[in-house]
């Protein structure tokens, strides 16, 4: 190879490197660990209600004071989505079953009545971060049952 050829591999190389050691590049959050129960049994009777928790550990590479919310979508056994498809946050504030706030574990309770659907219900999570950026998504899924 001549040098004519080599260098323009060597400058975008360097330009690929540059940029990636930038801090002023965002990079976004990560769901790192998800605790969903495998399954729930529906409440016998309809004055009664089945809870559980659901747990998400989220990471930024720019810093756990990048991450500004972390949210569900749960679609429902029959394949529609809960809530008319809206999202359905988890905290990190010491509330709603969170256990410790600001430890980077996002958490919300989830209740079903005797009306609500067997089968299985399939929870989607996503973390952003300030810049609007998204996390890969992370399934998990609840077996429902009678
Ligand atoms: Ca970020
Ligand atoms: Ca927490």
């Amino acid at each position: 190879m001549t040098i004519q050829k080599i260098l323009p591999v060597l400058v975008l190389f360097g330009f690929l490197v540059l940029s990636c050691s930038d801090p002023s590049v965002n990079h976004p959050p990560e769901i790192t660990w998800l605790s969903v129960p495998d399954s729930l049994q529906l409440p016998a009777s309809s004055d009664s209600l089945a809870a559980a928790l659901l747990r998400a550990e989220v990471e930024d590479p720019d810093g756990a004071g990048d991450i500004s919310s972390v949210y569900f979508y749960s679609q429902k056994p029959d394949g529609s989505m809960a809530g008319n498809g809206s999202s359905i946050p988890l905290n990190d504030n010491g509330e709603l079953g969170d256990e410790t706030a600001g430890d980077g574990i996002y958490s919300t309770g989830i209740k079903l009545s005797s009306t609500n659907q067997a089968g299985t219900y399939i929870f989607t999570f996503y973390a952003k971060d300030k810049s609007g950026t998204l996390s890969q998504a992370v399934e998990d899924s609840i077996e429902v049952y009678e």
